[in-house]
């Protein structure tokens, strides 16, 4: 008779500080990221941060365009979901409200040269990569002005001149991209690298291990960025992922490996700057574990009623990446107030701008429905 399996998982993973803070009945899964520095130490061979925006050099023009960047999403995003309770656009959208600092600090840390690959929920790291707002909107309301000619929308988001290899709807989809470009890179004798976003979802999806296997006996110039959203549509993490920290999954594939606070953009940068820089070295690959939180639904037609108003809460209130930086900023001397709301403005504006020229511009015609099918 097969036994009864009581416990799910076999050996407890190390216990980890709970921070004080965290909401009740959240602490199982909640604990407060250790310091990138801490985790990169403790791996041995994780990269180490050095660069610019370290605490007290820090670089006011580099804080600002973070800065900036990170409320450019926001808006794009609160526009987005406008947009779709105005009718205006066909399907849904995955917002990425609350995870700016993954993308900004990640690809703050590339050239524009350097490929990434993105997820279903990938408008931050096209806007991070330096995508256009008006083409952006276009595209997601399915305009002919749009990246992909109206016909990628929300999750097809792509531009090979930025480097951006693509939005994808399929979950784990960019792993055997990302690892391929960075495969092309080497062969090709550039210094490239290619930085491949994922979900905590998608980190159970075999390929990771197929890839992460590739590029580590490959030497890979490749960075993978798990976004440790801590749920994968109404799933939390905890309930399908054996191990608590995912990021210790990457020694297991020979990859140097890091978990960081994602709501800290400098942070993020920090870190992903050391692994760039390995990667470019010919070092190899880095696998960093990114902790943060979507403030929305898992797409705007998702009223998130799996996770209580208290964890939510104290999500906004304790990790938004865009008031923690702008916090510092004013700590530091780099900004105040007033110039963080011209800010704010300026953005809105440009946004605002964005959706009026979508909305403006033709859809594709018709005798284009056939055009750009593999068939
Ligand atoms: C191969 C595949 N399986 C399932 C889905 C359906 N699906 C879309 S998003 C999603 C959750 C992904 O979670 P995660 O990777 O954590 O990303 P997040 O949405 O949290 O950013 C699932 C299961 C899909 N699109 N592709
Ligand atoms: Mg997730």
């Amino acid at each position: 008779m097969a036994k009864k399996v009581t416990a799910r998982r076999a050996k407890p993973v190390a216990k980890k500080k709970v921070t004080a803070a965290l909401p009740e009945g959240a602490s199982k899964r909640k604990t407060k990221p250790p310091r990138a520095k801490t985790a990169a130490r403790r791996s041995g061979k994780a990269p180490r941060a050095k660069t610019a925006a370290k605490s007290n050099g820090l670089d006011a023009d580099m804080l600002w365009s973070m800065y900036r960047k990170m409320v450019q999403i926001r808006k794009f995003e609160e526009h987005v979901w406008d947009v779709y309770i105005r009718g205006l656009m066909p399907g849904l959208a995955h917002l990425y409200i609350g995870e700016e600092a993954v993308a900004v600090g990640a690809c703050a840390a590339l050239r524009e040269d350097d490929y990434i690959t993105s997820t279903h929920r990938g408008h931050g790291h096209c806007l991070a990569k330096g995508a256009r707002l008006d083409r952006m909107m276009a595209e997601i309301m399915g305009k002919e002005a749009g990246y992909c000619r109206g016909k990628g929308g929300s999750m097809h988001i792509a531009d090979m001149s930025l480097g951006n290899l693509g939005a994808n709807g399929i979950v784990g989809g960019g792993f055997g991209v990302a690892t391929g470009a960075a495969l092309s890179a080497k062969m090709r004798g550039t210094d490239q690298v290619s930085l491949c976003f994922f979900g905590d979802g998608a980190a159970n999806q075999g390929i990771l291990l197929e890839t992460g296997n590739m590029a580590a006996i490959w030497n890979l110039p490749v960075i993978y960025v798990c976004e440790n959203n801590q749920y994968g549509e109404h799933t939390p993490s905890d309930k399908v992922t054996g191990s608590e920290r995912i990021v210790d999954r990457a020694e297991a594939m020979g990859l140097a490996g890091v978990r960081v606070e994602g709501a800290d953009v400098m942070e993020v940068y920090e870190v992903v700057a050391a692994a760039v820089s390995r990667a470019r070295r010919g070092d190899g690959a880095t696998f960093v574990e990114m902790m943060t939180y979507r403030f929305r639904g898992h797409h705007v037609g998702d009223a998130a009623t799996y996770r209580t108003a208290k964890e939510l809460k104290w999500w906004m209130e304790n990790r938004d990446p865009i008031n923690l930086l702008g916090e510092r900023m004013i700590k530091h001397g780099i900004a105040d107030r007033s110039r963080l709301e011209r800010v704010d403005e300026q953005v809105e504006e440009e946004v605002v701008e964005a959706v009026e020229f979508a909305r403006n511009a033709p859809l594709p015609p018709a005798e284009q429905a056939r055009e750009d099918v593999y068939a």
